[in-house]
């Protein structure tokens, strides 16, 4: 994509369109970052298949039981069979965002602009399909994954990350990581970032208390993604970003400034910004731990990953049945 826009040129575009990606990859497209990942760069990807080793990156579905966030329920798992020679199942209480996820562009809208792409309101709601994650259902999630194993970067540097805080990790450490790790980012990758929460909270089980180290809310993380041109951005923590959000950070939305809207946990989300204006698609509670192993044996930090969402029109997300491929 020659003449691809910075960050800052977004920053000098006018009117409602200022600081979004809006119309960058067509009028009406729904896809956003995931046209990064076109054929070419599939196909490079692919040539990272050497050993055919393959990496769940997965948690269970009924991992979080109780739920991890209150209005997602735990699934419920029914089985049942028509004779005693037969069996079938049945889920209830299927929350799609309540394990390791991808959200789709509707999920979240800017409170001063709307909708990626000025898609309205109206337009995302039960029994329309626009911004759904069948879109990237459709398209298909294949490319080449990077990890960046801030956790162990971290650690090794004698900066352990606190779990118990919802520490903010900037671009600085995320380049310090790439730098450690001796990887280099190119566009269209699949970014997979381990900051140890699920190494903390499933795998150590240690009693989750509400806080998540994450992205930090900033123009800066905002700006690093966007000028990587990352297709997708997945991270083991609960909200890729430092969970509760740090409100102060990012410039207040008018919205909230002006009353219009009460202010609330979604207050200074980096998500308001990376979905809606950037069309950056996100992931979380991925389970990057045995593949961060494995890249610190080797010291090879990239491989191929494909993640396939559920075909759901008008999901807002979906389990991300991703893998990665060494
Ligand atoms: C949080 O709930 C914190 O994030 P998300 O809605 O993206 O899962």
């Amino acid at each position: 994509m020659s003449g691809f826009p910075t960050y800052e040129d977004l920053q000098r575009r006018t009117g409602r369109r200022r600081g979004t990606a809006w119309g960058v990859y067509g009028e009406d497209d729904q896809l956003g970052s995931l046209n990064h990942l076109t054929d070419e760069r599939v196909r490079n990807a692919a040539r990272l298949v050497r050993l055919g080793r393959r990496f769940n990156l997965n948690l269970s579905l009924t991992e979080f039981d109780p739920p991890l966030i209150s209005h997602r329920g735990s699934l419920r798992h029914e089985v049942f069979g028509l004779n005693e020679f037969h069996r079938d199942d049945r889920l209830d209480n299927f929350f799609p965002q309540a394990s390791t996820q991808i959200d789709s562009l509707r999920h979240f809208a800017n409170p001063d602009v709307g909708f990626y792409n000025g898609i309205t309101a109206e337009r995302v709601v039960a029994g329309t399909a626009d911004l759904g994650i069948q879109n990237a259902a459709e398209a298909g999630i294949a490319g080449r994954g990077v990890l960046l194993d801030v956790a162990r970067f971290r650690a090794a540097a004698g900066r352990a990350i606190n779990q118990q805080l919802n520490e903010q990790i900037s671009v600085d450490d995320l380049e310090a990581t790439a730098q450690w790790a001796g990887v280099a980012l190119e566009p269209g990758d699949i970014l997979l970032i381990r900051f140890g929460w699920v190494n903390h909270y499933v795998r150590m089980g240690h009693p989750y208390e509400g806080k998540s180290c994450g992205l930090e809310q900033s123009e800066a993380t905002a700006a690093w993604l966007w000028d990587h041109r990352i297709s997708l951005v997945a991270a083991d923590n609960i909200a890729l970003e430092a969970w509760p959000a740090d409100h102060s950070a990012l410039a207040p939305m008018l919205a909230e400034a002006d009353g219009r809207l009460a202010r609330s946990t979604h207050t200074g989300m980096l998500h308001r910004i990376l979905i809606p204006l950037l069309g950056i698609h996100i992931g979380e509670l991925w389970d990057l731990d045995e593949l961060a192993e494995f890249c610190a044996e080797t010291g090879r930090y990239d491989v191929f990953v494909t993640a396939e969402p559920l075909n759901i029109p008008g999901g807002v997300g979906s389990p991300a049945n991703a893998i990665a491929i060494a």
